[in-house]
């Protein structure tokens, strides 16, 4: 691997420049939102609900209110009259969706989760208000918990009780090429697996939890929120509109943030808070959160149910897909909660051929627990690790190799671009490349042959491979598809190019990087687009008051929409400065070439000017073309015509020691195909952090509550974030099969890992036991889940099968169903491909 310092102008992309934001993390001198020092400022605390579920009987904040440094307490009540609006969710995705009313604190006498904010508290100093929080003393009347979806859903308590049930929505897919086409393929199949997962709640924790400073104007009414968020531009409106405030008065500053993976795409109740309170107090108010809070009260990610059934012919090839999902949506929804399971709703059938023939069903479901939303991937993991999964089993029970089943099934090269069952189109792809080039590098073959021989009667370390194929579907545009999908925002982006006087170049983005290196990113494509270097390009971002317009960061969208704006809007740049060029050199803007950051004269070389003469000619508008304004500036706002399509496949082999339950995992293998790469070493850290998520969710991760409600993993003594040393070395390789929807050729990068990973993890886990008869190992895969599922299995296999000792597809028991449904059991050997 080699790294470079800035190289030459116009040879920039692809490259794998140093991230130019690092030095300033590195260093410690990058200014986060707690950094940031606010004179004056008061400080904000919350009393929280210790119960899951209660009626506030009584509220009593007077020896809070004496304790010294503090300067008021309020209740929900207190400041009913500060929000013009409850809380915002941007995503109503049926009519009939009920959405309890939320505001900031709990301000219909009850509570809905531990971590509920209840009471106020703002003094002069952090410790004063958190020592008076604790002095609050609130009644409740404890009502019972609902932790359990499915009990949720028979709403034997009922959480909200204006809605009169827990439930949220149900929300369907269903797509048949001709009336009951689904039912008819599953009767006639030749196979069918029907399997359940259970996508456990993950606590999102980036390495900054949140922070928060309302700064008001001493005059006029304006307001300054600086916040840990990724959103800037979408808090700006809501927080304008929950408070009542003219949005133009709202201006919203992300300073450095220290990552958030969906979790700081939200508008929280201490950021209103914060900024009601500011202007009652005339004063900057600020809050920062702490660990456990972060846990409690930021949102989660993941949690849901889900039965899948697949039905195949002869040969594996899927002919119909039902899903039936049950998704957490805790105690509230917040900004995106209903719409992440929607996500996922459009990719189970993963990058597989499928006639018209799919059956998706989500019921969304109201819990006492932390609310969930947005986590890395949002819906997409989900959704992959159901198909993938239950791939893997399908290919158990035909007895065939997992990864030859998936060839079966991709989507072939030659189908593109390929219209699929739910009529989205699906711009590029080469499975089967990716496929093949990771089981090259993984040598896959070879460790199918070592388990052979490793995963013999009585074998204590059995060896297992694991395969996952994966589409993204990110990007999250064009606002008209978002419409259909009844999400409240577009998804388009903004970019202005600036070449000032000196042909130093600004950069205006829409986007708000919280670790994704856009400032390096964005400069590599403005460098090679005008000829410059990327060290005289700067990029200003996540300001609404320097970048008005925009839709942030998430969902993958960063690159292929605001980053080929940029693009185009340096395409516009060039042809504004075309026409200066040739009216000073006296030519036909026609024959005018641009490159190296000059403009030539086609056949006459010596006639040319370079973008800096230009850029101060432009600036003091001496000699311009009659009409053409001056200065050499442009804005896009970019609307994609598709969401963006990148796939994969990861392969992951492990050790699992039967004894102890334990899972080692000796390799893993990565095969990304993003398109372009703008900066292979931003895309290469892009794809570690998102393996490592979703390898931490297969084997550490779980938000785990008890049964009263209570979370047992509020701290990071509790829940297993994957330390560097738990974490394998990761092989990364990738094929480049270019998006033809953009001018870059890009596809987006930021969820790839984490959706690539959980299942290729599982997958080897269970591919390693299933000569033992196990059919599934539930996540996290903690050792003591995997020795519960060896010892489970062993209990329940039938005498025939206990021996079987396994190339892990071979000799196993399949269940196959014949035409009319019958189902009948069968010894099979046949097809294990290695
Ligand atoms: N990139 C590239 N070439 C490509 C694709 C991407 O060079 N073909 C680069 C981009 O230029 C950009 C980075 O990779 O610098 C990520 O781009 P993109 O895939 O567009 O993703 P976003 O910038 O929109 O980031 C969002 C995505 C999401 S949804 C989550 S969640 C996530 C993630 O990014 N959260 C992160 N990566 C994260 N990384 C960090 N450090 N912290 C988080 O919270």
């Amino acid at each position: 691997m080699t790294v470079t310092e800035a190289p030459p102008a116009a040879a920039v992309i692809g490259t794998r420049l140093l991230r130019r934001e690092d030095p300033a993390l590195l260093t410690g001198e990058a200014r986060f939102t707690a950094d940031l020092p606010i004179p004056g400022a008061l400080h904000l605390a919350l009393a929280r609900s210790p119960y899951a579920h209660a009626r506030i009987i009584s509220i009593d904040t007077s020896a809070a209110a004496a304790m010294p440094g503090v300067v008021a307490v309020y209740t929900g009540a207190d400041l009913a009259d500060s929000w013009a609006a409850p809380m915002p969710c941007a995503w109503p995705v049926t009519e009939d969706m009920k959405n309890p009313a939320h505001y900031p604190l709990a301000a219909n006498g009850k509570v809905a989760y531990v971590g509920d904010g209840v009471v106020a508290v703002v003094a002069t100093s952090e410790t004063a208000a958190r020592d008076a929080v604790e002095a609050i003393d609130v009644e409740y009347e404890p009502l019972p918990a609902a932790i359990d979806l499915e009990e949720a859903l028979a709403d034997s308590t009922v959480i909200h009780d204006e809605l009169g049930t827990n439930k949220c929505y149900t929300w369907a897919l269903k797509v048949e090429g001709e009336d009951g086409a689904v039912d008819r393929a599953f009767k006639a199949a030749a196979h069918t697996v029907s399997e359940r997962y259970v996508q456990q709640r993950l606590l999102p924790m980036a390495m900054e939890p949140r922070a928060i400073a309302a700064v008001p104007q001493p005059f006029g009414g304006d307001i300054t929120l600086y916040s840990a968020t990724q959103i800037p531009h979408i808090l700006k409106v809501m927080t304008a509109i929950t408070l009542g405030i003219p949005e133009h008065q709202v201006r919203v500053v992300a300073p450095a943030v220290g990552g958030g993976f969906g979790s700081k795409l939200n508008v929280y109740a201490e950021e209103l808070l914060c900024m009601a309170l500011s202007r009652k107090h005339n004063v900057p108010v600020r809050w920062n959160e702490t660990r456990s809070e972060n846990a409690q009260a930021t949102v989660h990610g993941r949690g849901q149910i889900q039965n899948i059934e697949l039905a195949a012919d002869e040969q594996g090839k899927l002919t119909a897909i039902r899903i039936r999902l049950i998704g957490d949506m805790g105690a509230y929804l917040q900004l995106v909660t209903p719409g992440v399971p929607l996500l996922g709703g459009f990719l189970y059938a993963g990058v597989y051929e499928l006639p018209a023939a799919y059956d998706f069903e989500c019921t969304s479901v109201f819990t006492t627990m932390t609310p969930t939303d947005a986590y890395r991937g949002a819906g997409r993991p989900e959704a992959t690790y159901a198909i993938e999964r239950a791939m893997d089993s399908l290919a158990t029970d035909l007895g065939v190799d997992p990864l030859e089943l998936r060839r079966r099934n991709f989507i072939p090269k030659e189908s593109y671009p390929y219209t699929a069952w739910s009529g989205l189109v699906y711009d590029s792809g080469d499975h089967d490349l990716a496929a093949t080039e990771a089981a090259r590098l993984a040598d896959y073959d070879g460790v199918r042959a070592r388990q052979k021989t490793q995963n013999v009667e009585g074998a204590t370390k059995r060896l297992g491979i694991g395969v996952s194929s994966y589409f993204e579907m990110c990007g999250l545009a064009p606002s008209r598809v978002l419409a259909s999908l009844n999400y409240s925002a577009g998804g388009w982006e903004t970019a202005t190019v600036r070449v000032l006087p000196t042909c130093k170049v600004q950069v205006v983005t829409g986007t708000a990087p919280h670790g994704q290196g856009h400032e390096t990113s964005w400069s590599m494509i403005v460098a090679d687009k005008l000829g410059i270097s990327p060290d005289d390009i700067d990029v200003l971002h996540s300001d609404t008051a320097i970048a008005p317009m925009g839709l942030d960061t998430y969902g993958s969208r960063s690159l292929p929409v605001g980053g080929v704006a940029v693009a185009m809007a340096c395409d516009k740049v060039i042809d504004k400065a075309k026409q200066i060029a040739a009216h000073q050199l006296e030519a036909n803007a026609d024959d005018l070439e641009f490159a190296g950051g000059a403009f030539t004269v086609q056949g006459s070389p010596d006639k040319s000017l370079p973008l800096a003469a230009i850029a101060f000619e432009a600036f003091t508008a001496h000699n311009l073309p009659d009409g053409l304004e001056p200065n050499l500036e442009a804005q896009v706002t970019y609307d994609p015509p598709n969401f963006s399509w990148p796939f994969g496949t990861h392969i992951c082999v492990v050790e699992v020691d039967t004894d102890t339950g334990a899972v080692d995992v000796l390799q893993y293998v990565a095969v990304d195909d993003c398109g372009v790469q703008i900066n292979p070493l931003i895309v290469e850290g892009q794809v570690h952090g998102g393996i490592v998520q979703g390898l931490a969710q297969a084997l550490f991760e779980e938000a785990v509550y008890d049964h009263d409600g209570n979370l047992k993993t509020s701290t990071l003594a509790e829940y297993l974030v994957p330390a560097a040393s738990d974490v394998p070395s990761l092989t990364l390789g990738h094929t480049e099969t270019p998006s033809p929807t953009n001018q870059l050729g890009v596809k987006g990068v930021g969820e790839a890992g984490t959706i690539g990973a959980a299942p290729a993890v599982i997958n080897a886990v269970v591919d390693a036991l299933s000569g033992l008869g196990v059919r599934d190992v539930p996540m996290p895969a903690s050792p003591f889940t995997v020795w519960t599922a060896i010892h489970k299995a062993g209990e329940s296999r039938p005498s025939d099968t206990a021996g079987t000792e396994v190339g892990d597809h071979e000799g196993v028991t399949a269940r196959t169903t014949t035409g009319g449904g019958d189902e009948s059991t069968s010894n099979t050997d046949e097809g294990a491909a290695s």
